[in-house]
């Protein structure tokens, strides 16, 4: 079975969302399979962004994805890559349709509350780093 890996990023833990979007992803129908709460290292942090490092906010997104705790996720169900970004929304909060979580939670590029694999290569990667 299909799976991806999820991660409520500091701002959406801060701001509690972490019960809104598990719940989403389970009323969709997908199962939780793993989870938990972790503080990530900027070894780890450079090394899960790394396709960004030669970007002008990489130090940004770095310094952001280890300012506190994150809850990283697996989830797994038909489809789950493709159809968590769907429910994630655009990158960019500014383009994501109301309804996706970061058209309903999110403003800022920069904090857009949650990560999506973006494909099963990177989903195997991420829950390789993560778990
Ligand atoms: P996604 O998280 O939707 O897969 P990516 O992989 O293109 O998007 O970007 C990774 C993260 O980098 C985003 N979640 C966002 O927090 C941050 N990011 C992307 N573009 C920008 C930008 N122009 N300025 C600041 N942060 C950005």
């Amino acid at each position: 079975m299909e799976k991806t890996f999820i991660m409520v990023k500091p701002d959406g833990v801060k701001r509690q969302l972490i019960g809104e979007i598990v719940t989403r992803f389970e009323k969709r129908g997908y199962q939780l399979t793993d989870a938990k709460m972790m503080t990530i290292s900027r070894e780890t942090a450079e090394n899960h962004y790394g396709e960004h490092s030669d970007k002008p906010f990489f130090g940004e997104l770095v310094d952001f994805i280890t300012s506190g705790p994150v809850f990283a996720m697996i989830w797994e169900g038909e489809n789950v890559v493709e159809n968590a970004r769907t429910m994630m929304g655009a990158t960019n909060p500014k383009e994501a349709a109301p309804g996706s979580i970061r058209g309903d939670y999110a403003v800022n590029v920069g904090q857009n509350i949650i990560h999506g694999s973006d494909s099963t290569e990177s989903a195997e990667r991420e829950i390789g780093l993560f778990f």
